[in-house]
């Protein structure tokens, strides 16, 4: 098959599509392709997953408005099917890999999975198919990895024997469709006329723009974009301790510093959690370390971060102390365990680093979370008894809580919030020893 055929067949709906990976990415896509028209093999060794899927189970957990129609839909139209078999690949015109990146906690990026798809898709795949990488990657890694893997795994070389892009997402956990249909995507290609192939195809079902890039830019704008929010949410937590130890408040000083012009300051926080933003920033640092290029802002707004969750304990105990308790064999009620409000999604969650500190510190924290089924249940049942209460997460749960029933379920009025959850309705000031991030106690 040549470009101009490739070109055709997907002007045509007749390419045949394999998307491989069927997570929170790779699945809404594969379901997406489908509802346009198109025959779509969804790829993925996890065991079970591939009969979970043909039998129309949409195995995406959390709320995800119009996934599990789609899906349904796509598998009774027979458009859509789920393998876990390579070999049925051969026919397939484009692939679309949409596996993990995860890096390892020496923020080394580990590309297991995706070499894996790789090497068995570059076994079976048809002369003149493109492939498109969809996961988030260290800039060059399509010059330096996955283009030398396909060409020495299928003997094709790149822009004859196959056609390469990249082209990242922009999801966001419980608005999957929304976010793929509705956000525009930098569309990178190995040359020019394989950006332009892309972008017919994903303007099958992407209504935003589109917009033709090279592999390296589109490579860089992902892991950019992602490092950029980290950076800003580090130095809107570097103003909060700023605050707290000036005696001012950094609610109110952000307010009025983003009436100046061309500023955004981000909210300060118990920590930074999810699949993204704690990652991506250590793929763009990845990249430019390998080449010598030594970043300091960066990592350093990594750490600042990662040590929020510390800064939760350390106002805690300060808070203890002013009413006479220490922080040794206390209970400690942790609201929200998620890493994001309203979400059920824990990957990367501020609060696993907190509760281990708690317990390095010989306290006994009491974890309750609305969305997360370990973890649910009457708030005030698991605040019984506890000397004091942690918000991690604004769950909107908690935007209505009694705090007077919250109070007299406690041992000691002790409320320490890193979400500016409470500020409006603290009750009684005095009564509680109320602790909000960013501002003096
Ligand atoms: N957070 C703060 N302060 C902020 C914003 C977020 O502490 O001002 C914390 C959150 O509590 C959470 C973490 O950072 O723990 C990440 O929050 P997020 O709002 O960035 O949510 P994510 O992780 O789902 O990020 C996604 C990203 N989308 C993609 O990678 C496609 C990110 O690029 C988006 O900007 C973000 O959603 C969004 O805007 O919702």
């Amino acid at each position: 098959m040549n470009l101009n055929e490739l070109r055709a067949r997907i002007a045509n709906k007749t390419a045949k599509l394999a998307v491989i990976g069927q997570g929170y990415v790779g699945l809404p896509v594969a379901a997406l392709f489908a509802g346009q028209g198109f025959d779509v093999l969804g790829v993925d060794i996890k065991p079970g997953l591939a009969e979970k899927i043909n039998a129309g189970i949409n195995p995406i957990e959390g709320f995800e408005p119009g996934l599990a129609e789609l899906l349904k839909e796509g598998i009774s139209s027979g458009r859509l099917r789920a393998t876990a078999d390579y070999k049925e690949l051969a026919d397939r015109d484009v692939f679309i890999v949409a596996v993990e990146t995860p890096v390892d906690d020496n923020h080394i990026p580990r590309y297991n999975a995706l070499r894996a798809a790789l090497t068995s898709l570059a076994s079976v795949m048809k002369h003149g198919a493109l492939v498109i990488i969809e996961s988030t990657i260290a800039p060059r890694t399509m010059n330096d990895l996955v283009l030398p893997l396909l060409e020495k795994q299928s003997g094709k070389k790149v822009n004859e024997g196959f056609y390469l892009g990249n082209c990242p997402e922009r999801v966001m956990p419980g608005k999957l469709l929304n976010n793929l249909r509705k956000m525009s995507r930098v569309v990178g290609g190995m040359t020019p006329e394989t950006s332009e192939m892309m972008i017919a195809l994903y303007k099958n079902f992407v209504e935003a723009d589109l917009d033709p890039a090279d592999c390296i830019t589109a490579e860089l704008v992902k892991t950019v974009e992602n490092a950029y929010r980290d950076v800003q949410i580090a130095f809107a937590n570097e103003v909060a301790l700023v605050a707290e130890a000036a005696g001012g408040d950094v609610w109110k000083v952000r307010e009025l510093v983003n009436k100046s012009p061309q500023r955004q300051m981000h909210l300060p926080g118990a920590g930074v959690g999810g699949h993204c933003i704690p990652k991506d920033p250590w793929l763009l640092v990845h990249g430019a370390e390998e080449r010598g290029v030594h970043l300091r802002l960066i990592p350093a707004a990594r750490s600042v971060n990662d040590s929020m969750p510390l800064h939760m304990v350390k106002l805690l105990e300060d808070a203890l102390a002013k009413v006479g308790r220490s922080i040794l064999d206390a209970r400690i009620a942790v609201l929200g365990y998620s890493y994001l409000e309203d979400s059920d999604d824990t990957r990367n969650s501020p609060t696993r680093s907190l509760v281990a500190r708690l317990y390095e510190l010989g306290a006994e924290p009491v974890i309750h979370d609305p969305w997360i089924t370990e973890y649910n249940g009457d708030v005030y049942e698991k605040v019984k008894g506890c000397d004091a209460a942690m918000v991690m997460v604004a769950h909107s749960a908690y935007k209505e809580l009694d705090l007077e029933k919250l109070k007299s379920a406690l041992r000691s009025p002790v409320l320490v919030d890193g979400r500016r959850v409470f500020v409006n309705n603290q009750g009684d000031d005095s009564a509680w020893r109320y602790s909000l991030l960013g501002k003096m106690g």
